[in-house]
């Protein structure tokens, strides 16, 4: 597997219950290092590009109005195996799902305020660290 670099997102209803610090916790101590990182509120261009994926599916809307709703935070987590692993810290998309433990279990309270996003592979990890970062932006670490 190897070193990985995925995105992950911090959505609205996490940030406003003030434990975006809780979730840093957990990537640093599933040896996760977080290489980039910034606050904003997306645009409703931009959560319909990140989601692009999904648009025109039922809950598309409700989707973009979420994540518009409130400031998130943006960071590209570094380490062995990144993708799976922040998958695996996140849970199942619906928290009623998700295993015990686990992010979303923890901090979410629907399947539409989801706590988290994490990029599901090499390729949407690579789409989604430059849809937020210039490459200048990632920092090295030892
Ligand atoms: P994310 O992209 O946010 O990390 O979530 P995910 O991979 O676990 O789930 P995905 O299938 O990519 O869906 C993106 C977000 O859309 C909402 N959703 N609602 N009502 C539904 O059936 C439904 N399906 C997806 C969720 O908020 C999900 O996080
Ligand atoms: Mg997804």
């Amino acid at each position: 597997m190897g070193v990985e670099r995925t995105l992950s997102i911090v959505k609205p209803d996490a940030v406003a219950k003030n434990v975006v610090g809780e979730i840093y916790s957990r990537f640093e101590k599933a040896g996760l290092q977080i290489i980039a990182a910034k606050m904003l509120r997306l645009s409703r261009e931009q959560a319909e590009g990140f989601y692009a994926e999904h648009k025109g599916r039922p809950f598309f809307p409700a989707l973009v109005d979420f994540m518009t709703s409130g400031p998130v935070t943006v960071q590209v987590l570094e380490g062995e195996g990144a993708i799976l692993k922040n998958r695996e810290l996140m849970g199942a998309t619906n928290p009623k799902e998700a295993a015990a433990g686990t992010i979303r279990a923890d901090f979410a309270e629907s399947i539409d305020a989801n706590a988290v996003h994490g990029s599901d592979s090499e390729q949407s990890a690579a789409r989604e660290i430059a849809f937020f970062f210039a490459t200048s932006e990632l920092c090295e670490r030892a």
